[in-house]
């Protein structure tokens, strides 16, 4: 029997992507202006630093720019999570990291649905942060179970991507024309809804309790929250929001600002207030909910273990030095305190590498391909430019930002304290699967280039 002619699951992930953009462009027209102005500043950046485009170029980063972004979204019942799982499975997503959120006050655990494979991101590095609510971390016995009763009568996948998640899982693949509708359908999702599935009643009190808990329980589906571009100056883009009516919150998430980046910067705008009908709505009640917000995100290069940790210990420090006080109170402090902390943060790339504190790809250069390197060591040929060698771009989240994030998105209300929780096997399990470790990815990214370097040059670096 012939094999039929299967989509990719990177193309199909390309053009959910795309879809998922144009979907969220149109319920939600500031992300639109978002984007445009994050397309300026790129575009700029990459003329006023032709150094930047090239390295940029040459680690296949340039071509996929315009279409990198993530989203989020928080599901309620371990079923939702593990269905969810088959569904990002059809587009070639694995669930990579575990992060736990309850520290921060946000009684959800998450991981990042994402392509694992160098070839694989190059040609559509969508990622989705997906939270799953915990409703065993809700002391009010009552809540808890009226949550689990709306959750337990929804279901959030319509029956055709059903059907096809499962004839994916069959068959091995979609035709053409099956992922097409595969898209359309699987987008349903992760639609907005006006309509609550609760009075205003329930919904008053699921939102007493905590407003995530509104936000995951009184809809009929797990609505993106937010779509989030990647820019290549965030300071820059920050700086302009307010040009554009836009207004960002008042501090960048995660490292500060560096020659070389490293891991991941992040800001936000607040939610929306929208508008939405509960179920015993009058047309002159209709009440508001407020969820949906956009974000921006700079990208920089992935940590090893070792890294990390300095990284997280420098963070620590610099928080430390606020003292209680809230970073958004005072931005300017919480930059200065950052800017010191990481001083002690190597900031070049040879530093990181010999250093054991970044994640590289390495390629052997026109010069390298032409003499003899036989007999050569790495660092060797690297300084004698046979090899040349780019940091690898962090894919992943970060939990302290993550939490950041949230946080800003949930007003000023009391923060609830859940105490630090994590709790991995219960994720797994609720997912049906373990999720990856992500610094394997990078190490088997890493490792994949020195395996080329080696069979091109006919050098033994491993
Ligand atoms: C997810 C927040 C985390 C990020 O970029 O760190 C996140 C959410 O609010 O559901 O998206
Ligand atoms: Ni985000």
């Amino acid at each position: 029997m012939p094999t039929p002619d299967y989509v990719s699951p990177d193309h199909i992930r390309a053009r959910f992507s795309r879809a998922m953009s144009a979907m969220y462009r149109a319920e939600v027209p500031l992300y639109g202006d978002l984007m445009e102005l994050v397309a300026q500043v790129n575009q700029e950046t990459l003329a006023n630093q032709p150094a930047m485009a090239k390295a940029l170029q040459r680690s296949g980063g340039l071509a996929r720019l315009d279409e990198e972004r993530h989203g989020a979204i928080r599901v309620g019942t371990a079923e939702e999570l593990a269905t969810l799982a088959r569904l990002f499975a059809v587009m070639g997503m694995t669930p990579v990291g575990y992060y736990d959120l309850s520290p921060a006050g946000v009684p959800v655990h998450s991981t990042a649905f994402r392509a694992v494979h160098e070839d694989s991101l190059g040609i559509s590095p969508f990622r989705v942060f997906t939270s799953l609510l915990r409703l065993e971390l809700i002391n009010d016995a009552g809540l808890r179970e009226m949550a689990a009763g709306l959750l337990a009568k929804r279901q959030i996948f319509t029956p055709k991507a059903l059907a096809l998640i499962a004839q994916h899982e069959a068959q091995g693949g979609l035709t053409d024309s099956e992922a097409d509708t595969f898209v359309t359908q699987a987008l349903e999702t992760f639609r907005w809804h006006r309509q609550a599935t609760v009075t205003q009643a329930q919904y008053q009190r699921l939102h007493d309790q905590h407003r995530l808990i509104a936000d995951v329980v009184a809809f009929n589906g797990p609505h993106i929250n937010h779509l989030t571009p990647r820019t290549l100056d965030i300071d820059n883009v920050q700086a302009l929001m307010p040009t554009r009516a836009i207004p960002p919150k008042a501090v960048i998430e995660g490292p500060p600002r560096r020659q070389l980046p490293i891991l991941l910067r992040q800001t936000s705008f607040k939610a929306l207030e929208e508008q939405v009908a509960f179920t015993d709505s009058e047309p002159a009640t209709l009440g508001t909910h407020t969820a949906r917000f956009g974000e921006i995100e700079q990208r920089g290069a992935a940590l090893t273990p070792a890294g990390r940790e300095l990284y997280d210990q420098l963070l620590d420090k610099a928080r430390a030095g606020l003292e209680g006080v809230p970073a958004e109170r005072d931005p300017g402090r919480y930059q200065a305190l950052l800017e010191q902390a990481f001083a002690a943060f190597p900031d070049e790339a040879q530093a990181l590498r010999r250093q054991g504190l970044a994640w590289f790809r390495y390629t052997p250069t026109a010069q390298g391909l032409a003499g003899d390197a036989s007999g050569k060591r790495l660092d060797t040929l690297i300084a004698d430019g046979d090899i040349q060698c780019d940091p690898l771009v962090y894919e992943d989240f970060l939990p302290v930002s993550a939490a950041g994030i949230f946080q800003s998105n949930l007003g000023d209300e009391a923060r609830t304290e859940y105490g630090s929780n994590a709790n991995r096997a219960q994720f797994e399990r609720a997912l049906g699967r373990p999720v990856v470790n992500e610094m394997e990815v990078y190490e088997n990214t890493q490792r994949r280039s020195l395996l080329a370097c080696e069979a091109q040059l006919g050098v033994k670096l491993l």
